[in-house]
Order: structure tokens, then sequence, then C-alpha cells
């Protein structure tokens, strides 16, 4: 095996299937039963419109035992599974396998840097977006920015994700690359999951586009009392931006409430509150949608019991 990918979810088959149709020996490692099985009967499938291509076989296992040696790794699962991303690749990696994390939220490079050594896992920041339409399908949701650490330039790791045709940008800003990505996560998966609609409508919604504006400022302010620069210079210039490339796209965090699963609500949001307080800031858009997305969260847990 070339490179693991930890997930099964929605992009990581976007990235497993790209670097597998490249040529490169991808294996897949995850707990997510329902996605490694249909993974190991059916490989990978993209979904585009009506056209459906498979990848197979594409190697999947849900224990981490059946693997040694792993070169390398990127972590595409949920932040409130990077603890058990970071034990697990712990227990498979090569002794000089680097990692690369491209979640959500703050703190997961923290969280695997602790299990495997700071100076073997980088974060980096991707804007793809992608749905996930069965266990192992995947229909991809608009070309998205790809930023890495400038230090992983010359890995192979960066080499195979060329060869799979992503563009790769790379910075030394660290701190501002996952501050830009959550900015956009806090400004739009919130509001997407609330109200239930694909990423472009939120442009089509007077209301939505102002509270996204809302959003926006307050987590640009959030970021400048945090000492951050953004890698970009209009933080709302560059969410549209993404809105519009990614606009038939669900946001994760739709597609985590429609399936019933846990939201990162906490690691973007909450990541973001946080931050705010620490500099003695309110932000009020961003507090009442966290609670409006604990609420729905919890009217949906009650619905179904
Ligand atoms: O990262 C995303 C997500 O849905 O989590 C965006 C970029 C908003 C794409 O949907």
């Amino acid at each position: 095996m070339d490179l693991l990918i930890y997930g099964s979810g929605a992009l990581a088959c976007l990235f497993a299937f790209r670097l597998a149709r490249a040529g490169q020996r991808v294996g897949i490692l995850d707990h997510w039963e329902e996605g490694v099985r249909a993974i190991q009967a059916k490989g990978i499938c993209q979904q585009t419109g009506d056209l459906a291509v498979s990848c197979q076989p594409v190697p999947a296992t849900s224990s981490a035992q059946d693997l040694s040696n792993v070169p390398a790794a990127i972590v595409l699962v949920k932040s409130w599974q990077t603890a058990q991303a970071a034990a697990d690749l712990a227990a498979c990696l090569a002794p000089s396998a680097r990692v690369l994390t491209l979640q959500n939220g703050l703190g997961n490079a923290e969280i695997l840097a602790g299990a495997l050594g700071a100076e073997r896992v980088a974060a980096g920041s991707t804007t793809s977006g992608a749905t996930l339409l069965a266990p192992g399908c995947f229909r991809p949701g608009g070309e998205g920015n790809l930023t890495l650490p400038a230090s992983f330039e010359s890995t192979r790791l960066c080499a195979a994700l060329r060869a799979a045709g992503f563009q790769l940008a790379f910075t030394q800003q660290l701190t501002g690359l996952l501050w830009g990505k959550l900015l956009i996560n806090a400004a739009i998966n919130p509001l997407t999951a609330l109200l239930e609609v694909p990423n472009g409508q939120i442009l089509e919604l007077p209301h939505a586009r102002r509270l996204l504006a809302m959003a926006v400022e307050e987590a640009a302010q959030a970021a400048r009392a945090a000492a951050v620069e953004l890698p970009y210079t209009d933080p709302l210039a560059e969410v549209e931006s993404v809105l519009r490339r990614t606009a038939t796209n669900q946001s994760s965090m739709l597609q985590d409430i429609r399936r019933g699963a846990p939201t990162e609500i906490d690691a973007i949001t909450g990541a973001l509150l946080h931050s705010a307080r620490q500099n003695q800031l309110w932000l009020p858009t961003h507090e009442t949608l966290y609670h409006l997305v604990r609420a729905k969260v919890d009217a949906g847990r009650l619905a179904d019991t």
C-alpha cells in the first residue's frame, strides 16, 4: 500500500477514488462497518449526473490490526473521531510515515501529534465538496482548493495528490490556513444544516445571505482578536466563491444531520466561540447558530424515540 485514507465518508471516498484511479495503491481504514463492507464488495463509486464510474479493488478494513508499515496517511474522518484515528494510526504506520489531516475544525492536528509526534503530522485544508449517496458511493460537489503546509511540498504524498489531479497550493501560515477553513465552515455549515438547502441556495435566499454576511463578519473579528491573519483579504467574497463552486453540494453538517450522525458543530462553531471568549469577544450570530444546530439535533433525536 502506498497511502492509507483514514475514513470512508464522502470526502474520504473522493480522495481514495481519485488517487486509486491515478494508479496509487490506496487502502481505506474506518470503523464504519457499512462503508467498509460496501468498499470491500464493490470498490468506490463516483456518481456524476447519470454516469457512475467504479474503481476497484480498494482494500478496506475496520481494524488497524490488519495493517502494518503503512507509509503515509490522509485523515478524513469527522473531528470527533480524531482520537480513535490517532490510536489506530499509531498502531499501523511505518516509523517514517507522514500524516496529513484535511478534517474540519480546530485541534485535530494536535490530537494526532500527541499520539504520533508533531514532526510527522501536518494539517491542510480542502474546500472540495462531496455528498455520500450510499456507503462507498459519492457525488463530487465542486472543485475546491487544496492547501498544504510548505513542509509537505516534496513528500511522496504531495506527488501522489498532484498525479491524481489535485491542484495544490502551499503555505507557511498554518494557523491562518486552518482559520481560513474554519471561517468558511462556520459560515456555511450551520446555515445549510438548519435550512436544509444545498450550499448554492444560501446565495439565493436574501435573509440567509444576510445571516451569512453577519456570520462571516463575526468570524473575521474573532480571527483579528486572536491575531490570526486569514489567507484571503475579503472573507465574504471567499465564502461566496466556495458557495458558488460547491453550489449543488450538501454541506457535511447537513449530511450528518440527515443521517442522524453527530455533527462537527463543537469543532467548528464551538471552537470559534471558544477562541472569541478567550479574547472577550461576543459573537451573537454564531452563538445563536450553535444553539439552533444543537436544538435541531435534539429535536431529531426526540422524533426518533
Ligand atoms: O467543507 C465543507 C463542508 O461541507 O464541510 C464545504 C467547503 C462547506 C463544502 O460543502
